[in-house]
């Protein structure tokens, strides 16, 4: 019993942590074209990657936002699953220097088991010729994380800072849950280490500090309203969620 229980909690426990991910092949470039990527999956466990559609896309840049024209494919939701799901790639041709903020609003969907809308809008900056000026500047997405730390060039180790807005407002007091990319299959000993969680302060602020390399997302996890479900045609409760994509450089060879 305790142990269906237990199994029981860490299957509703995998699926709170979705994220959205939105990845450029590097967040610091020196040529005109990049490739970006999107899912919808658990970074941390690598699976399983879920349905997911885009509502709004773009690149802002200089106060101006470009379409992002995407393709879409289908890969399995886990290794050998038969269950196919979304997958978007894009490349995005770079106007010379600058900061390249690049955010995709997820069009929100029904998650069953949890009984509401999950609604996620995802962002991650690239750096192109050596810019490295702009990365304060809001979007103007309806949820947003705006960083206090340089959101590129980071190492690992580094202080993460960021403040949540919403319709330009902090957000005090949220939840904001942490993943790696898990794209090598590193195990994880604890399934509770899967996801960090750390609180946003009085005035939005959250920090977390990035214990080793590569991709790593951050989701502040808000609530906004209700909508209404066309299949049976009652309100749920709609979760906004901003997420953030920064990736951390490993320590340079000779240093501990
Ligand atoms: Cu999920």
């Amino acid at each position: 019993m305790r142990k269906l229980f237990s199994s029981l909690l860490l299957t509703v426990g995998m699926s709170f942590a979705h994220f959205l991910v939105v990845k450029p092949d590097s967040d610091i470039v020196r040529k005109p074209v990049i490739k970006v990527e999107s899912e919808f999956t658990h970074p941390a466990e690598g699976y399983p990657a879920m349905h997911y559609q885009i509502e709004r896309s773009g690149v802002f840049v200089n106060g101006r936002i470009y379409p992002i024209k995407w393709q879409k494919s289908y890969i399995p939701a886990e290794p050998g699953s038969d269950l196919k799901v979304e997958k978007y790639t894009a490349t995005v041709r770079l106007h010379g220097p600058g900061v390249y903020q690049i955010f995709v609003e997820q069009k929100p969907y029904f998650e069953p088991t949890e009984e509401q809308f999950i609604q996620q809008i995802a962002k991650v900056y690239v750096s192109a010729f050596g810019w490295e000026e702009g990365w304060r500047k809001p979007i103007g997405l309806p949820i947003e994380i705006i960083p206090l730390t340089r959101p590129f060039g980071l190492w690992e180790g580094n202080t993460f800072v960021g403040q949540v807005l919403k319709n330009g407002k902090p957000v005090p007091y949220a939840r904001v849950e942490i993943e790696y990319y898990n794209s090598k299959g590193v195990k994880y000993p604890n399934e509770l280490l899967y996801t960090q969680v750390v609180k946003t302060d009085q005035n939005g602020v959250f920090i977390y500090t990035v214990p080793w390399s590569g991709w790593w997302g951050f989701a502040a996890i808000t609530h906004s309203g209700e909508i209404k479900n066309p299949s049976d045609g009652k309100e749920y409760p709609l979760e906004l969620d901003a997420v953030v994509w920064i990736y951390a450089y490993p320590k340079p060879q000779g240093v501990k």
